[in-house]
């Protein structure tokens, strides 16, 4: 799979882009992503990419020609491609919206706005708009990099061993249960007996328990087509902190 980033910032993009996960994705071949500067299809000796708003108000608004001659020199290889524009009114990105571009077949390349945005008319390039939530960012960097990471963790090979896709696929739609590892108490705290037990039926029956029982306190929104056997432990789980509440109605008040 093939992305692209037009940016004033690529050291940024490739900063990030390095390290983890995606990083050892890239060097495996899995995709690949190219950063286009767009200092780089200015014409002026200033190297300058925004100017003063048409109708006045604060800020800069970033000029058409640069991204104009940058996305003419990169559609010049004729290849299928989809060019989306980064921006707080486009549609809001999530977990389908990145499964659906791993089956993509163009190339990928994200448009990264500064300042107070991109002149109107950067439309007349663009196929889609996308943002990734309601929150004011600085520019569209971080959601080209949210996006693209996204994407890739998800194309064949790019989870290795001790990452599996199983048990993402196990436990998709829902929280994720708590996690331990060694030191098996710390400050008093233990970790839960099952864990340690060996039994991996019982453990694998627990974690869908708790991611359940997290899901249900922290995201009931997430909750919907819930299969027989998740129905069935969620009810378990629903008696169970009924039962709680009771108990606790039942307590002595100390006044
Ligand atoms: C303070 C300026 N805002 C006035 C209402 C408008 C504005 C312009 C440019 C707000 C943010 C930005 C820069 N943001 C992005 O380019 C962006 C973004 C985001 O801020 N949040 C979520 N997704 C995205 S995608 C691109």
């Amino acid at each position: 799979m093939i992305f692209e980033v037009l940016t004033i910032f690529p050291e940024f993009i490739e900063c990030y882009l390095k390290h983890g996960i995606v990083g050892r994705a890239l060097n495996r071949g899995i995709a690949q992503v190219k950063v286009y500067n767009l200092r780089d299809f200015t014409t002026d000796k200033h190297k300058k990419v925004d100017d003063y708003p048409y109708g006045g108000g604060a800020g800069m608004v970033m000029q058409i020609e640069p991204f104009s001659n940058a996305i003419k020199h990169i559609k010049s290889d004729g290849k299928k491609r989809k060019i989306i524009l980064l921006s707080p009114q486009g549609k809001r990105f999530n977990q389908e919206l990145a499964l659906e571009f791993t089956r993509e077949e163009a190339v990928l390349t994200f448009i990264c706005g500064r300042y107070e945005g991109i002149d109107e008319r950067i439309k007349s390039f663009i196929d889609e708009e996308i943002s990734i939530g309601d929150y004011v960012l600085s520019g569209g960097e971080l959601p080209a990099l949210v996006i693209i990471d996204s994407i890739v963790r998800l194309l064949p090979g790019a989870l290795g061993d001790e990452l599996s896709s199983e048990e993402d696929s196990f436990m998709k739609g829902f929280l994720d249960y708590p996690h331990y590892t060694r030191p098996e108490e710390f400050e008093g705290m233990r970790v839960p007996e099952i864990l340690l037990s060996g039994d991996h039926k019982k453990i694998a029956l627990w974690r869908r328990r708790e991611a359940l029982r997290n899901t249900f306190q922290k995201r009931p929104d997430l909750l919907k087509n819930l299969s027989q056997e998740d129905m069935k432990i969620l009810k378990e789980l629903c008696s169970e902190i009924n039962k709680k509440i009771l108990e606790d109605a039942h307590e002595p008040v100390n006044n």
